[in-house]
């Protein structure tokens, strides 16, 4: 069995296919700062930044996309754009020398949130292996 810390325990959370703070932040009912929006996919600065730029981005239709696990055939073109976007955003924000992205997966991979997301990474050297 997968042995967590305290602190993976606390930022993980079980899955779940209910709606998420995500939804909330597509819908403008909360607010966010944007960095990158158009039909298909939201991005925004994380709340609690890991890093000095880090992004969250999102597809604006989960369409059963809790993360990355529950990935079928029909979301191949969904995943390639959030791809291409990370690296539009990338570009957007400087990171000329280098960056990080990561889709953490259920409760061993740290998600806390079950909407898939890529997060970007950067402006500080990424260590290898991660956490
Ligand atoms: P995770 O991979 O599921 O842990 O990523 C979720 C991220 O969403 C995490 O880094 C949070 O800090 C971030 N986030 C946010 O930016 N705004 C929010 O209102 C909430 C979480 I809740």
């Amino acid at each position: 069995t997968m042995a967590f810390s305290e602190k993976e325990a606390a930022l993980a959370a079980a899955p779940s296919d209910a709606p998420t703070v995500f939804d909330k932040i597509i819908q403008k009912e909360i607010p966010a700062d944007v960095v990158f929006e158009d039909d298909k996919v939201l991005a925004f600065r994380d709340i609690s930044p890991k890093a000095p730029t880090h992004i969250v981005i999102i597809p604006k239709v989960r369409d059963g996309l809790t993360g990355l696990s529950q990935a079928e055939e029909r979301h191949c073109d969904i995943l390639g754009y959030l791809m291409y976007v990370a690296k539009l955003v990338a570009k957007q924000e400087g990171l000329s020398d280098g960056f990080r992205i990561v889709i953490n997966d259920g409760p061993s991979g740290c998600q806390s949130v079950y909407h898939l997301h890529i997060h970007l990474l950067g402006g500080r050297q990424m260590n290898w292996p991660p956490g």
